[in-house]
Protein backbone atom coordinates (compact mmCIF):
# COMPACT_ATOMS: atom_id res chain seq x y z
CA UNK A 1 0.00 0.00 0.00
CA UNK A 2 2.80 2.37 0.71
CA UNK A 3 3.24 2.69 -2.84
CA UNK A 4 -0.29 3.95 -3.53
CA UNK A 5 -0.34 6.01 -0.92
CA UNK A 6 0.38 9.49 -1.17
CA UNK A 7 -1.13 9.63 -4.93
CA UNK A 8 -1.87 12.71 -6.58
CA UNK A 9 -4.80 11.80 -9.39
CA UNK A 10 -6.73 13.60 -11.80
CA UNK A 11 -8.65 11.87 -14.10
CA UNK A 12 -11.99 12.09 -16.31
CA UNK A 13 -15.03 9.45 -16.04
CA UNK A 14 -16.51 9.07 -19.67
CA UNK A 15 -19.16 10.71 -19.14
CA UNK A 16 -16.70 14.04 -19.36
CA UNK A 17 -16.63 14.76 -15.60
CA UNK A 18 -13.13 15.72 -14.48
CA UNK A 19 -12.04 14.88 -10.71
CA UNK A 20 -8.41 15.33 -8.62
CA UNK A 21 -7.72 13.25 -5.48
CA UNK A 22 -4.55 13.07 -2.94
CA UNK A 23 -4.66 9.89 -0.88
CA UNK A 24 -2.84 11.67 2.14
CA UNK A 25 -2.57 8.91 4.23
CA UNK A 26 -4.00 5.35 5.09
CA UNK A 27 -7.85 6.58 5.88
CA UNK A 28 -7.86 9.74 4.59
CA UNK A 29 -8.33 12.38 1.26
CA UNK A 30 -8.62 15.18 -0.15
CA UNK A 31 -9.91 15.79 -3.30
CA UNK A 32 -11.70 18.79 -5.63
CA UNK A 33 -14.27 18.21 -8.75
CA UNK A 34 -13.42 20.08 -12.07
CA UNK A 35 -16.25 19.08 -13.74
CA UNK A 36 -19.37 17.59 -14.14
CA UNK A 37 -23.17 17.64 -11.92
CA UNK A 38 -21.08 18.95 -8.49
CA UNK A 39 -18.37 21.34 -10.77
CA UNK A 40 -16.98 23.35 -8.09
CA UNK A 41 -16.44 21.37 -5.04
CA UNK A 42 -13.97 20.12 -2.71
CA UNK A 43 -13.55 18.35 0.44
CA UNK A 44 -9.95 17.91 2.68
CA UNK A 45 -10.01 15.15 5.21
CA UNK A 46 -12.60 12.76 3.96
CA UNK A 47 -12.21 9.30 5.97
CA UNK A 48 -12.35 6.22 3.72
CA UNK A 49 -11.89 2.72 3.69
CA UNK A 50 -8.55 1.72 1.67
CA UNK A 51 -7.45 -1.14 0.61
CA UNK A 52 -5.34 -2.91 -1.78
CA UNK A 53 -7.22 -5.98 -3.67
CA UNK A 54 -4.37 -7.39 -5.41
CA UNK A 55 -1.05 -5.93 -7.09
CA UNK A 56 -1.90 -2.39 -8.47
CA UNK A 57 -4.92 -2.37 -7.75
CA UNK A 58 -6.31 -0.48 -5.05
CA UNK A 59 -10.33 0.38 -3.83
CA UNK A 60 -10.87 3.80 -2.17
CA UNK A 61 -14.73 3.50 -0.17
CA UNK A 62 -16.73 6.11 1.80
CA UNK A 63 -19.99 7.64 2.79
CA UNK A 64 -20.28 11.54 2.64
CA UNK A 65 -21.93 14.12 4.79
CA UNK A 66 -24.13 14.55 2.05
CA UNK A 67 -25.20 11.08 1.94
CA UNK A 68 -23.68 10.61 -1.10
CA UNK A 69 -21.40 7.05 -1.15
CA UNK A 70 -18.24 6.40 -3.11
CA UNK A 71 -16.59 3.01 -4.50
CA UNK A 72 -13.25 3.79 -6.36
CA UNK A 73 -11.30 1.42 -7.75
CA UNK A 74 -7.79 2.68 -9.21
CA UNK A 75 -5.25 0.42 -11.78
CA UNK A 76 -2.59 3.36 -12.00
CA UNK A 77 -0.40 0.90 -13.81
CA UNK A 78 -2.91 0.35 -16.75
CA UNK A 79 -3.69 4.61 -15.57
CA UNK A 80 -7.56 3.80 -15.65
CA UNK A 81 -9.95 3.88 -12.73
CA UNK A 82 -13.37 2.87 -12.12
CA UNK A 83 -16.00 5.08 -9.93
CA UNK A 84 -19.57 4.33 -8.68
CA UNK A 85 -21.35 7.43 -7.24
CA UNK A 86 -24.48 6.94 -4.96
CA UNK A 87 -26.36 10.28 -5.06
CA UNK A 88 -29.18 10.97 -2.74
CA UNK A 89 -31.95 12.05 -4.76
CA UNK A 90 -31.49 15.51 -3.24
CA UNK A 91 -27.85 16.16 -4.36
CA UNK A 92 -28.95 15.32 -7.99
CA UNK A 93 -32.20 18.15 -7.38
CA UNK A 94 -29.59 20.56 -5.56
CA UNK A 95 -26.16 20.34 -6.77
CA UNK A 96 -25.10 23.52 -5.74
CA UNK A 97 -25.99 23.18 -2.11
CA UNK A 98 -22.90 20.56 -2.15
CA UNK A 99 -20.79 22.85 -4.59
CA UNK A 100 -18.06 24.70 -2.15
CA UNK A 101 -15.28 23.81 0.54
CA UNK A 102 -17.67 21.34 2.26
CA UNK A 103 -15.25 21.33 5.52
CA UNK A 104 -16.81 24.76 6.48
CA UNK A 105 -20.13 23.81 5.59
CA UNK A 106 -21.13 20.53 7.45
CA UNK A 107 -23.99 21.41 9.20
CA UNK A 108 -25.29 22.83 6.39
CA UNK A 109 -25.06 19.01 4.46
CA UNK A 110 -26.71 17.68 7.61
CA UNK A 111 -29.22 19.58 7.71
CA UNK A 112 -29.94 19.19 3.99
CA UNK A 113 -29.35 15.61 4.03
CA UNK A 114 -32.85 15.23 6.39
CA UNK A 115 -34.81 18.36 4.56
CA UNK A 116 -35.01 16.75 1.35
CA UNK A 117 -35.42 13.65 -0.43
CA UNK A 118 -33.03 10.60 -0.43
CA UNK A 119 -34.71 8.40 -2.64
CA UNK A 120 -34.66 6.75 -5.34
CA UNK A 121 -30.34 7.09 -5.88
CA UNK A 122 -29.24 9.01 -8.68
CA UNK A 123 -26.10 6.23 -9.24
CA UNK A 124 -23.52 6.52 -11.91
CA UNK A 125 -20.88 4.28 -12.58
CA UNK A 126 -18.13 4.80 -15.04
CA UNK A 127 -14.30 3.83 -15.75
CA UNK A 128 -12.23 7.15 -16.29
CA UNK A 129 -8.72 7.66 -18.05
CA UNK A 130 -6.05 8.96 -15.08
CA UNK A 131 -4.64 12.16 -17.17
CA UNK A 132 -1.84 13.13 -14.45
CA UNK A 133 -0.28 11.09 -11.66
CA UNK A 134 2.46 12.00 -8.95
CA UNK A 135 3.28 10.89 -5.42
CA UNK A 136 3.03 13.85 -3.32
CA UNK A 137 4.28 12.22 0.16
CA UNK A 138 2.47 11.56 2.57
CA UNK A 139 -0.21 14.46 4.77
CA UNK A 140 0.82 17.11 2.24
CA UNK A 141 -1.31 19.91 3.64
CA UNK A 142 -0.63 22.36 0.98
CA UNK A 143 -1.38 20.14 -2.21
CA UNK A 144 -5.27 20.57 -2.20
CA UNK A 145 -5.60 24.18 -0.22
CA UNK A 146 -7.35 26.46 -2.75
CA UNK A 147 -10.55 26.30 -4.76
CA UNK A 148 -10.79 24.79 -7.68
CA UNK A 149 -10.74 27.24 -10.87
CA UNK A 150 -11.14 26.72 -14.70
CA UNK A 151 -7.88 25.59 -16.26
CA UNK A 152 -6.52 24.12 -12.64
CA UNK A 153 -6.12 20.50 -14.22
CA UNK A 154 -3.87 22.13 -17.02
CA UNK A 155 -1.99 23.83 -14.99
CA UNK A 156 -1.14 21.13 -12.65
CA UNK A 157 -0.32 18.94 -16.23
CA UNK A 158 1.86 21.32 -17.02
CA UNK A 159 3.12 21.78 -13.84
CA UNK A 160 2.41 25.25 -13.57
CA UNK A 161 0.98 25.21 -9.94
CA UNK A 162 3.48 24.63 -7.56
CA UNK A 163 2.45 24.17 -3.74
C1 LIG B 1 -14.91 10.58 -7.28
C2 LIG B 1 -16.27 10.47 -7.38
C3 LIG B 1 -17.09 11.11 -6.44
C4 LIG B 1 -14.37 11.33 -6.24
C5 LIG B 1 -15.17 11.96 -5.31
C6 LIG B 1 -16.55 11.86 -5.41
C7 LIG B 1 -12.38 12.15 -5.30
C8 LIG B 1 -17.38 12.57 -4.45
C9 LIG B 1 -18.65 12.93 -4.77
C10 LIG B 1 -19.44 13.77 -3.88
O1 LIG B 1 -19.24 13.77 -2.68
O2 LIG B 1 -20.28 14.48 -4.38
O3 LIG B 1 -14.06 10.01 -8.17
O4 LIG B 1 -13.02 11.38 -6.22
Amino acid sequence: MDKFIGSHMIYTYENGWEYEIYIKNEDTIDYRIHSGMVGGRWVRDQKVNLVKLVENVYKVSWTEPTGTDVALNFMPEEKRMHGIIFFPKWVHEHPEITVRYQNDFIPLMEESREKYETYPKYVVPEFADITFIENAGVNNEQLISQAPYAGMTDDIRAGKLQV
